[in-house]
């Protein structure tokens, strides 16, 4: 191998290395969960991005990972709707949960630019403190 070549490639694949990166938007994420929060409790990915993300759950009861919709942001979980129907409906971006002491890996697609905010929708989780940030960038 020439040091022509030794240099073409090293360069191809440092470019390789770098383009993955996409501007520190990440497109799997870690999402640890216990009583009563999240583990880390903010993640940021790419607008459109197929994100995977790797549920965890350290705890001893069920939670869940729910990204609400564009432009919804609950104070307590006084501000959720009575019925599961109306929450999917007028609430959840997607979500899912995951059984104490299992972890699994999912995808959805990354939403618009935004702030989104994470919750735990089952009773009384929100309110102790089950509460994340999800901030879309681009993905330029
Ligand atoms: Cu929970």
């Amino acid at each position: 191998m020439t040091l022509r070549r030794l240099i073409a490639l090293t360069v191809l694949a440092l470019i390789v290395v770098l383009s993955g990166c996409g501007g520190g938007a990440a497109t799997e994420i870690d999402a640890n969960l216990k009583e009563f929060a999240f583990d880390p409790t903010s993640w940021e990915v790419a607008a459109g991005e197929t994100i995977t993300i790797n549920l965890q759950n350290d705890g001893s009861v069920e939670h869940e990972w729910v990204l609400l919709q564009p432009g919804v942001t609950i104070d307590s979980e006084a501000d959720l709707p009575e019925t599961e129907e109306e929450l999917l409906s007028d609430f959840v971006y997607w979500e899912d949960e995951v059984e104490p002491g299992d972890s699994k890996s999912l995808t959805f697609v990354a939403p618009e630019l935004g702030e989104y905010q994470i919750i735990c929708a089952i009773p009384g989780h929100f309110d102790a403190g089950m509460e994340g940030t999800l901030t879309v960038v681009d993905g330029g």
